[in-house]
């Protein structure tokens, strides 16, 4: 067929249809133009099972769990390693002395030698050590107070301690007896002088010194009873007995003896020998 006979065709198909609406079931007869009525097939059969499609992909992340029970307390651990070494201490106090230990057995004895030569030096030796005995002896007794003492002097023969404790003549005394001499007793110039030295050194203008005519009125005698010498250094009008009274005396700065009553106070000079034990 030519395209021109199919259009009118096609039209009289399309007619033809709505004539079968509106005419159901009336037969059609045979036209000259071959007409092709088009309506829906059956159903087919039902075809054969696919194969297997591909994995899906992987889902969202699921939301968190609930947090579970406590768990049961676990077995205590094995003990560790040792800790590193601590600083030092402070040091200790001091312990007591021990005990003294016994005895060691006796030296080897000595080598015989020649030995005169030592014995003089040792003998020489002994000598000074028994005088250096004394002076710590007197030193140790003359000092009990040493606030008291204004300081010891010396010469060859004496030692000379200026006492500063105000005291009657006789207490004064008694105090340098004490210590193992006597209030001072100048016997010639060179020891009024030295003693007058000491009293001018020491800022005093008297001191007790070891003359007196207690026992009988008019007649000094050293204190320990001993005449006096032809040395004597009286202030010029001295000894007087001022008010009959007067019976001890006392040395003035300058190194002059006046006579003073006994029962006045003031310091003293104690003296000692050398050689006295
Ligand atoms: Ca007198
Ligand atoms: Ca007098």
């Amino acid at each position: 067929m030519s395209g021109e006979k199919l259009m009118p065709c096609v039209l009289i198909t399309l007619l033809g249809l709505t004539l079968m609406e509106s005419a159901h079931g009336q037969h059609m007869s045979d036209e000259p133009c071959s007409v092709q009525i088009l309506v829906p097939g059956l159903k087919g059969e039902e075809g054969e099972k696919g194969v297997k499609g591909a994995p899906g992909r992987p889902g969202r992340m699921g939301p968190p769990g609930e947090i579970g029970h406590l768990g049961v307390k676990g077995q205590k651990g094995i003990m560790g390693h040792y800790g590193k070494i601590g600083p030092s201490g402070v040091k200790g106090v001091k312990g007591d002395m021990g005990d003294a230990g016994s005895r060691g057995p006796n030296g080897d004895p000595g080598v015989p030698c020649e030995c005169t030569p030592l014995r003089k030096i040792i003998g020489e030796m002994d000598i000074l050590v028994t005088q250096l005995s004394n002076e710590l002896k007197f030193i140790k007794n003359a000092l009990p107070s040493p606030a008291a003492v204004a300081g010891i002097k010396e010469t060859d023969s004496k030692v000379y301690l200026l006492v500063k404790e105000e005291k009657r003549y006789t207490d004064a005394e008694v105090y340098c007896q004490g210590r193992g001499g006597h209030l001072t007793m100048p016997k010639d110039e060179g020891a009024n002088a030295a003693i007058a030295g000491y009293i001018t050194e020491a800022g005093l203008s008297r001191v007790y010194i070891g003359i007196n005519d207690i026992d009988r009125e008019g007649h000094f005698t050293y204190v320990d009873n001993s005449p006096m010498s032809t040395f004597s250094k009286w202030r010029e009008g001295e000894p007087n007995n001022a008010y009959d009274d007067e019976d001890c005396a006392e040395m003035v700065a300058v190194g002059d003896w006046t006579d003073v009553a006994c029962h006045s106070t003031m310091y003293f000079v104690c003296e000692f020998d050398k050689d006295s034990g």
